[in-house]
């Protein structure tokens, strides 16, 4: 007789899910006793955590990760994780386990009604309605994950479903590549090469269809300038690219300012757009054409201008470059390194990101959590290689130190490197341990201007004011945190000690975590100063 554990094990073990990300309580025991010998879990201290470091391992190999949390906490303590997972496309077969069957109509101790509870931000939410349908529920969780656009699913088991008899289950192909409409891609190439003058917007979905290459080639050819997305989830363009013309800023008009000087615009894989601040003005400005070509039906149902065309970024890419005509090369040489700043005291975020610029490694990659200072890591982190970026997709924090340990375990070769603020640290703070428990040598680089400094520079942006409460962090020793976890960490405080402390963290192969002092900001948000109109909540 076979049971449902073991035939799930064996459709885990074909659908390429060895690694189990989790923290178990007594529903998930009848599943995770006897792991078979093939298989890893990745204990995490938290459901937070452990759907966190499955989100990292997920994007960083392009395939579905496997998690098993505990009961109704997977939604209570998880829910931010799957909502990460949800924005940033990334596939995730959830599992968490259910009070016994036989009385669950009792509402026994544990009972969970998770599935209702997290229906918005996942793919698919289930319950099997008998034990033996389990293996097949948690392969079908995996082709749907997998469709674009990737996303989480989530099933809840009962706990008595793992020792019930069941049929063994062969696992089955289901492409996962969706053709843009060709008649459509004519359009776009109609206006491309009519256009005087083509920009190109890339966004995080070309990185998750595999259209890095793709995407380049088809700026090189039509000698466009290429703009990120607004508050990028991914890099998917080479930082230092002669075309690569910055990120675009997320709010209304200013970002129709940005783009005003073109007469065509094709945006690669991203919602038509990602907006914080609200300053109403046009989409796009009046006459602009605008082109929208995604992996996501709901990006494409919720632009608010342009033509949307549901597809493969990579496709899509090559058929554009196939089909448009070329655009003479101008030569421009690649965009030069932005200048050095000042070693000034206290240690200024910019400083800092041009000292780790030099000394990290041009394969590394970021995961990035730092909100006030993304602005100067976008300018002085110049990597131009795939899958170099990974950030928060939707503002909730948590997202940091649980992808940087996920994505390490993806890539035991690239080193990570965690830039967070001391704020957004603490919300998950627990991937510490499983980065020392699982020797992922992640370099967590907190950076410790010991207050809420994006929620100051809103304040002042919006004329809030700062007679704000809860703004300031005071008395927290990140160094004896990490050390609390068994984590080597260091504190570093002037200018001076920065290039040693981090060359040493590179030349360690284990986890480390250096707090700096740097200076407090405000004023900016996001980029946007008072000059773009900002709302006033005052
Ligand atoms: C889960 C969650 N809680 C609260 C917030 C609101 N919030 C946005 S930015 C921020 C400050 C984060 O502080 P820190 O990491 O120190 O970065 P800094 O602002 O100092 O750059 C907070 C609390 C949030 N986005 N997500």
């Amino acid at each position: 007789m076979t049971t449902v554990r073991e035939v799930t094990y064996q459709v885990l073990r074909d659908l390429g899910m060895n690694l189990i990300f989790g923290n178990p309580g007594s529903t998930e025991l009848p599943f995770l006793r006897d792991i078979p010998p093939d298989f890893q879990y990745v204990l995490a201290l938290h459901e937070r955590t452990a759907i966190g470091m499955a989100l990292g391992f997920a994007m960083g190999r392009g395939k579905a990760a496997f998690v098993n949390v505990h009961s109704v906490a997977s939604v209570g303590n998880g829910l931010s994780g799957l909502i990460d997972a949800f924005y940033c496309h990334a596939p995730l077969v959830v599992t968490t386990g259910q009070q016994d069957r036989r009385q669950v109509l009792a509402e026994p101790f544990l009972v969970s009604r998770a599935v209702e509870t997290v229906k918005p931000y996942v793919k698919w939410a289930y319950e099997p309605l008998r034990a033996e349908d389990v293996p097949a529920v948690i392969a079908r969780g995996y082709y749907l994950a997998m469709q674009p656009p990737m996303g989480p699913v989530f099933i809840s088991i009962p706990m008595d479903d793992w020792t019930r008899e069941c049929q063994s289950l062969t696992v089955r192909e289901v492409s996962q590549v969706i053709e843009p409409d060709s008649a459509a891609l004519d359009e776009v190439v109609r206006a491309l090469n009519a256009s005087r003058k083509a920009a190109l917007v890339v966004g995080a979905q070309v990185e998750e269809d595999h259209g890095w290459e793709e995407t380049l080639a088809l700026a090189e050819h039509l000698n466009a300038d290429v703009y990120q997305q607004p508050i990028p989830s991914r890099w998917t363009f080479p930082r230092r690219h002669r075309l690569f013309r910055g990120g675009l800023l997320p709010a209304q008009q200013p970002l129709a300012d940005q783009l005003a000087g073109y007469d065509t615009v094709v945006l690669l894989g991203a919602p038509v757009f990602l907006y914080y601040a609200y300053v109403p003005g046009h989409t796009i400005k009046p006459g602009t054409k605008l082109f929208q070509i995604t992996n996501s039906p709901q990006d494409a149902a919720a632009a608010l201008a342009g033509t949307s065309i549901v597809g493969n970024l990579a496709a899509a890419a090559r058929y554009l470059r196939l089909h448009a005509e070329p655009r003479e090369q101008v030569y421009v040489q690649d965009r030069k390194d932005p200048s050095s700043p000042d070693p000034g005291y206290p240690i200024t975020a910019a400083y800092l990101f041009s000292v780790l610029n030099k000394v990290m490694p041009r394969n590394a990659v970021i995961a990035e959590e730092c909100p006030s200072s993304k602005g100067d890591l976008d300018r002085h982190l110049l990597l131009d290689e795939p899958g170099s970026f990974y950030s928060v997709p939707n503002g909730i924090l948590g997202f940091g130190l649980p992808s940087a340990v996920g994505l390490q375990l993806a890539h035991p070769h690239r080193r990570v490197i965690c830039p967070v603020g001391d704020g957004s640290i603490q919300y998950s703070i627990q991937a510490l341990w499983s980065a020392v428990q699982y020797r992922a040598p992640v370099i967590f680089i907190v950076l410790r201007n010991g207050d809420y400094t994006a929620l100051k520079s809103f304040c002042d942006f919006t004329q809030v004011g700062r007679n704000v409460p809860g703004m300031e962090l005071p008395g927290i020793d990140m160094v004896k945190i990490a050390q609390g976890y068994g984590m080597a960490a260091k504190e570093v405080d002037q200018p001076g000690e920065l290039e040693s402390v981090l060359r040493e963290a590179f030349a360690s192969r284990e986890p480390r975590l250096i707090s700096v002092n740097i200076a407090k900001g405000g004023q900016m948000c996001m980029g946007m100063d008072q000059s773009v109109h900002p709302p006033n909540y005052g």
